[in-house]
């Protein structure tokens, strides 16, 4: 007999989750809060159902599910696509706000601002608005930044800068975090943590900044700086885009610098993904605790609305186990950290 009895496959959701996924994308991209959320509760059940929803009355029977969302798998269901996602990507307005937010540094409010003024193309742009420097080089690689980078050249831009730091100091060890991490088959970007047991941040500020980043802006290998917050006090961060020898495509490089004792905290944060961050987040505040890139905070006293009024002790940043176990979570590989 056949084994693969379509009502029970675990993907016999699929096409419906992800329709219903490109249509909450949307929303996020709009910064329409509230459907965003919606949906993402509703693809989330949909996700647990082993049988095929297939009408509005089995889907409004789901927890998370309202009448507006029902009919819309039932929609995807019948016709195998959705009015409102069409009409979207076929809205002029739309499609240009779409172009004009990917490009680098530019969000929602940037874009709007630049269709307001009644520009619609990228040659508008860059004949017409005032631009910095980033979203310059954000218009002449836009193909570029828009590509996915393959999982195999992701890892390739780690070893570059792994060889690179080992050079200046063998003692440094590089990460290759976000989607990478989490075991994506492609990547928007490369997110590098840079760390060096046993030393202090001002160590690994001052080899990165001073020594690994000119380096490899003079080998070629980094292409520019788009952003740094090296000039800040507490300057862990360096984005800007690298390119490997022989290729032509650059790529969005992101690296942070992590001292040893932030180690578990940093990793958390840039394994994502940035869903499961806001929920580890949001349980660590329940719990009268705070999450953050450095670490895990108790005794966090807060006011009215939640806000953070004292910051609390730090209860654990090294071990990235230990804050799962403290949390009450139990532990998840990061290839599992998908919501
Ligand atoms: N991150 C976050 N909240 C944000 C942005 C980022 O928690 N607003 C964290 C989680 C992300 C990680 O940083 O997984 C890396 O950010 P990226 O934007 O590079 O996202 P990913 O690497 O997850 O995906 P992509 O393949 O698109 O780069
Ligand atoms: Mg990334
Ligand atoms: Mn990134």
């Amino acid at each position: 007999p056949n084994s693969t009895n379509s009502s029970q496959d675990p993907n016999t959701n699929a096409r419906t989750i992800s329709i219903l996924d490109q249509m909450c994308k949307y929303y996020d991209q709009m910064g329409d809060q509230w459907r965003t959320l919606a949906y993402r509760r509703g693809i989330s059940t949909l996700r647990k159902q082993s049988q095929k929803i297939t009408t509005k009355e089995e889907a409004a029977a789901l927890p998370f599910i309202g009448t507006r969302l029902a009919e819309k798998i039932e929609e995807i269901v019948l016709t195998d696509r959705l009015r409102r996602l069409d009409s979207t990507r076929e809205d002029p307005t739309d499609q240009t706000l779409r172009l004009f937010m990917g490009v680098y540094g530019a969000g929602l409010s940037q874009a709007n601002t630049w269709i307001q003024s009644g520009y619609s193309t990228l040659d508008d742009l860059v004949a017409k608005a005032k631009l910095t420097d980033s979203q310059k080089i954000g218009i002449e690689h836009y193909e570029d930044f828009a590509t996915r980078i393959p999982r195999a050249e992701v890892q390739a831009h780690g070893d570059f800068v792994r060889g690179a730091i080992a050079r200046i100091d063998p003692g440094f060890q590089v990460t290759v975090m976000g989607s990478y991490r989490r075991g994506a088959k492609d990547s928007g970007d490369i997110d590098l943590i840079i760390t060096k047991p046993g030393a202090k941040i001002s160590l690994l500020r001052t080899v990165v900044f001073e020594t690994l980043v000119p380096r490899l802006l003079a080998a070629g290998f980094l292409k520019c700086t788009l952003a740094t917050s090296h000039r800040t006090n507490d300057g862990t961060k360096w984005l800007g885009a690298s390119c490997l020898p022989g290729s032509r495509i650059w790529r969005r490089l992101d690296l942070l610098l992590v001292p040893e004792s932030e180690m578990g905290a940093s990793l958390i944060y840039f394994t994502g993904n940035d869903i499961f961050n806001r929920s580890l987040r949001l349980l660590a505040s329940k719990k009268g605790m705070r999450l953050n890139q450095r670490g895990l905070y108790k005794d966090v006293i807060r006011g009215k609305s939640r806000e953070k009024l004292k910051e609390g002790i730090l209860v654990e940043g090294r071990s990235e186990k230990k804050i799962f176990e403290i949390l009450g979570v139990p532990w998840r590989l990061p290839t599992e950290r998908i919501c």
